[in-house]
């Protein structure tokens, strides 16, 4: 299969090499510097599943684009732009994977492509996605402990989304990458949501790894933030089940203890945070619904405080 990766960064790499190494023809569209390493020595992979593989690359989405499948991995706030420029790209309609943490990011791609002056119509794939890849340098990427790809079961979504569904649960899975069905991605994506807001700006503030969040100092203020994160996804209508959000956050702390979360790489690199599309979405539902969310509100100022002045805001 010609599978695209459009954004392709830490996560994006890692799953890009995994498909490569399953025999597909893939083009990972990158940053210079990584589209650059990869071009002089492949793109290596560390830790779990590690080697080097040499993969077509690209710093631009080439025009049309020819792909049967497209992940598009590029951060939340990206996506209304990338999904834009794809649109406009594609010869016609290709299922589109969205694995990127936080919300709100299917009406950022649909809002992308109603903008996009082009007659494809890219149908998106919302994702959770909880495997841990630090990029370690520009063309090397470490997975960083284990994680899965949820997808939307295919007997809860109506029968056209369901084929594209099933073909990135096979294409995934025949890889080897660990994927799943859940019966409610709403819940799925607010819980993975309510779990990053409680590590990634903890990690990236304290400079810390996220196996640190499973011990105090760092455990007591995560543990607040998660129930910040549970009380306004409640009140926006979300079924979260305390003891089940509580039980993935240990489960993610345990699973990604060596990781360095993507906001703190993001801030290690001087680059804007996904703080808005996780943190940010959190804290205004809670807003909305008179949940008051104080350490949530220190958390976001604490992280922009950090990003590049021009990033700002989401
Ligand atoms: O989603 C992640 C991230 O870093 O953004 C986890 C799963 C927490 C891994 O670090």
């Amino acid at each position: 299969m010609h599978v695209t990766v459009y954004g392709a960064g830490a996560i994006g790499s890692l799953l890009g090499a995994r498909l490569a190494a399953a025999g597909h023809d893939l083009l990972l569209v990158g940053s210079a510097a990584h589209v650059t390493a990869i071009r002089d020595s492949g793109l290596c992979i560390e830790g779990e599943g590690a080697g080097t593989w040499r993969i077509p690359t690209a710093t631009k989405l080439p025009h049309p684009l020819f792909a049967d499948a497209v992940l598009m991995t590029v951060k939340g706030y990206d996506v209304e732009s990338a999904a834009q420029a794809l649109a406009a790209a594609l010869a016609g309609p290709v299922p589109v994977l969205l694995p990127q943490n936080g919300l709100g990011i299917e009406d950022r791609f649909a809002r992308g492509v109603a903008r996009a002056d082009a007659g494809s119509r890219p149908i998106a794939v919302r994702a959770v996605v909880t495997l841990p890849a630090t990029t370690v340098r520009p063309g090397v990427v470490r997975q960083a402990g284990r994680g899965e790809v949820r997808l939307a079961s295919p007997t809860s979504v109506p029968t056209e989304m369901a084929r594209w569904i099933i073909l990135f649960h096979d294409l995934l899975a025949d890889a080897g990458v660990p994927v799943t069905y859940v019966p409610d991605l709403d819940r799925a994506l607010w819980t993975k949501a309510v779990v990053n807001g409680a590590i990634n700006p903890v990690t990236a503030a304290h400079g810390v790894l996220n196996g640190a969040l499973a011990r105090d100092p760092h455990r007591e203020i995560s543990e607040r933030l998660l129930a910040e994160g549970i009380a306004a996804a409640r009140a926006g209508g979300h079924a979260l089940d305390r003891e089940e959000v509580a039980a993935e956050f240990a489960r993610t702390v345990r699973a990604t203890a060596e990781n360095r979360s993507s906001m703190l790489q993001d801030i290690d690199r001087g680059r804007r945070t996904e703080i808005g599309t996780i943190s940010g979405v959190l804290w205004e539902t809670g807003r909305a619904h008179g949940i008051a969310m104080p350490l949530t509100e220190e958390y976001i100022a604490r992280i922009r405080a950090r990003e590049p002045r021009a990033a700002q805001p989401s």
